[in-house]
C-alpha cells in the first residue's frame, strides 16, 4: 500500500476507548483492528453501542495514540430490525448453517439496508481522495455498494469474519441474489479460509451466473469485477505472548492451579453462543464421567462464558438451557470437596484469560462451526513450550484447516469429545510437545498483522 494512504476501517461496533462494551467480550474483531490502525493514524467508524430515541446523524470522535475512532449512535428501532434483527437474527445463524433458528422477517431486512445506507450518508463526508477504506462482517455487507451510489471511487475492502454458508443453505435466504451483488462493488473481498471462499465462488457461479476464475479469484457480473481471496485471520502475537510477564497473568495462573490441586484443568472461553457448541460440549464431559467415573478425581472443566447479545431469545435459551446441563453434571457427579465441573458467567482480562490458559492442560474449543477462532490460537500462545497442554479443537472451526495437528472432534457427537478428553489427560510429554512444535509456528507467524498486511497489500494492488 502507498505509505500515504490513510486507512479508514468500518465495523458495527468501534472500540472507542473506555466506550461502553469496548473491552472484554467484544470479540476477536477489536484487538485485531486496533493493531492495523495504530501504524496507519487512521479513522474507525461504526456505531457507538448507545440507543436514542430518533437517529441524529451526530459523529462523536475521538482520537487516542493515533487512532481517530469515529462514532454515531442509532436509534432503538435501528438496533431492533438491524442488530438484533436481520444481523443477529437471520444473517448470524444462517452463515453459521443454523436454518432452524434464522428468522426472515421483511420489516428487519428493510432496516438493515436503512442503517447501511445511514452508515454510507454520515460516513461519505469523512472519506478523503486518496483514502483506502476496509468494511468489516455481515452487519455492512451493502455498505461498498452503497457507497458507490454516492460517487465514492476510493478502493474499498471487505472482509467477513463469519463463515460463508453452501449455496443450498444460502438460497433460503429471501433476497439472497440482491444482498450477494451488492459485494461485487467491492474491490476485494476476503473470507477466512478456502472452504468458505469456495462456496461463496460456487454461489456466484452457479446462482448469478457470474464469470470466476478460481485460481485469482476473480468474480465477473455486469461489468463489475472484485478479487475474492481466502485471508486466515491470527492472533496478535507479540502482544499476547507478552502478557506472560504481567502480574495479572501470573496471579490468575496461581489462582487456577492452587483451586484444582492434583485435577488437571481442562478449559473453554467463549461467548455465550450457539455456535460455539457449548451444550454439546458439555454432553461431552457428561459422556466421560459416565464412562470413567473415578475420573472426576482427575479432571476439573472451567468454562468462561460472558453472555452476549442478550436481547436475542435464541441466546436467553441457551444460557438456560448451559445453566441446566452444567447442574445435572454437578448434581451427579459432585463430592462435598469437589465440583467437576464450573461455569463462569463473566468476562475476563486478555492477561487474566492467558494465566488461565497456561494453567489448564487441555484447551476445549468446539464450535459447531465458526469462521475462524482465535481462542484456540490464544490457548496454545500461552502455553509452556516444555511442558505444552492439548488442544482439543472441532473440525469445524476454521482454525482447524491451519491446525490439523490438533486432537479434531466432531462436536456433535458426545462420544468423540469423550474419547479425545481421555486422550488428552493421558498424553506422554513427548506427544504432547510434538503436536505443540507442529502448531505454534502457524499461531506466531500468521498473526494479525501478517494478516492486515496481506488483505490491504492486495487492495492497494488493485
Ligand atoms: P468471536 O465469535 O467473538 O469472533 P473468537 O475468534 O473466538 O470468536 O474471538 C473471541 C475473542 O474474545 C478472543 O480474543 C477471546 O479471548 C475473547 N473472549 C472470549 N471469551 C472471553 C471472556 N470470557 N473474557 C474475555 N475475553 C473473551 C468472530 C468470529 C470468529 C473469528 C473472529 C475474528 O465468530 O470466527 O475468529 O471474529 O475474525
Amino acid at each position: 500500500m502507498s505509505e500515504d494512504a490513510r486507512l479508514v476501517v468500518v465495523s458495527n461496533r468501534v472500540a472507542v476507548p473506555k466506550a461502553r462494551g469496548a473491552a472484554g467480550a467484544q470479540g476477536g474483531l477489536a484487538g485485531a483492528l486496533n493493531a492495523a490502525l495504530k501504524d496507519r493514524s487512521g479513522v474507525w467508524f461504526g456505531w457507538s453501542g448507545e440507543e436514542t430515541e430518533e437517529h441524529s446523524g451526530e459523529i462523536a470522535t475521538q482520537t487516542t495514540d493515533g487512532v481517530t475512532t469515529a462514532t454515531i449512535d442509532l436509534s432503538k428501532r435501528d438496533v431492533d430490525e438491524y442488530y438484533n434483527g436481520y444481523a443477529n437474527s437471520t444473517l448470524w445463524p444462517l452463515f453459521h448453517y443454523r436454518l432452524d433458528l434464522a428468522e426472515y422477517e421483511r420489516e428487519t431486512g428493510k432496516g438493515y439496508e436503512r442503517v447501511n445506507e445511514r452508515f454510507a450518508e454520515t460516513l461519505h463526508p469523512l472519506i478523503e481522495e486518496d483514502d483506502i477504506v476496509w468494511v468489516h462482517d455481515y452487519h455492512l455487507i451493502p455498505l461498498g455498494e452503497r457507497l458507490r451510489s454516492r460517487g465514492v471511487k476510493n478502493r474499498i475492502g471487505f472482509f467477513l469474519h463469519i463463515p460463508w454458508p453452501p449455496t443450498r443453505l444460502f438460497v433460503s435466504l429471501p433476497y439472497h441474489e440482491r444482498l450477494v451483488r451488492t459485494m461485487l462493488h467491492y474491490d476485494l473481498l476476503g473470507f477466512q479460509t478456502q472452504e468458505w471462499l469456495d462456496s461463496f465462488l460456487h454461489y456466484c457461479r452457479t446462482e448469478l451466473g457470474a464469470e470466476v476464475d478460481d485460481g485469482t479469484g476473480s468474480v465477473t457480473l455486469d461489468g463489475w469485477t472484485t478479487i475474492a481471496r481466502a485471508y486466515p485471520i491470527g492472533i496478535d502475537w507479540d502482544h499476547f505472548t507478552g502478557l506472560a510477564n504481567t502480574g495479572d497473568a501470573r496471579q490468575a495462573e496461581q489462582r487456577l492451579l492452587s483451586s484444582t490441586r492434583r485435577r488437571t484443568a481442562m478449559i473453554g472461553v467463549d461467548r455465550l453462543d450457539y455456535s460455539k457448541g457449548l451444550p454439546e460440549r458439555l454432553d461431552g464431559i457428561s459422556r466421560f464421567f459416565d464412562r470413567f467415573p473415578q475420573r472426576v478425581r482427575d479432571l476439573v472443566f472451567i468454562q468462561i462464558a460472558p453472555p452476549s447479545r442478550e436481547d436475542v431469545e435464541s441466546y436467553q435459551q441457551i444460557r438456560t438451557l448451559l445453566e441446566q446441563k452444567a447442574g445435572q453434571i454437578n448434581g451427579a457427579r459432585s463430592e462435598v470437596d469437589l465440583v467437576p465441573v464450573r461455569y463462569v458467567n463473566r468476562g475476563y482480562s486478555h492477561a487474566e484469560l492467558f494465566g488461565f490458559f497456561r494453567a489448564a492442560k487441555i484447551g476445549l474449543v468446539t464450535p459447531l462451526r465458526d469462521g475462524m477462532n482465535l481462542v484456540a490460537k490464544e490457548y496454545l500462545a500461552a502455553q509452556d513450550p516444555e511442558d505444552p497442554g492439548v488442544l482439543i479443537l472441532s473440525r469445524f472451526a476454521g482454525a482447524a484447516a491451519q491446525m490439523q495437528d490438533a486432537l479434531l472432534v466432531n462436536p456433535h457427537s458426545p462420544d468423540d469429545l469423550s474419547h479425545a478428553i481421555a486422550t488428552a489427560l493421558d498424553m506422554p510429554l513427548e506427544e504432547r510437545r510434538r503436536r505443540y512444535d507442529a502448531l505454534i509456528s502457524t499461531v506466531r507467524d500468521d498473526n494479525v498483522q501478517d494478516w492486515t498486511n496481506n488483505f490491504l497489500r492486495d487492495l492497494d494492488a488493485r
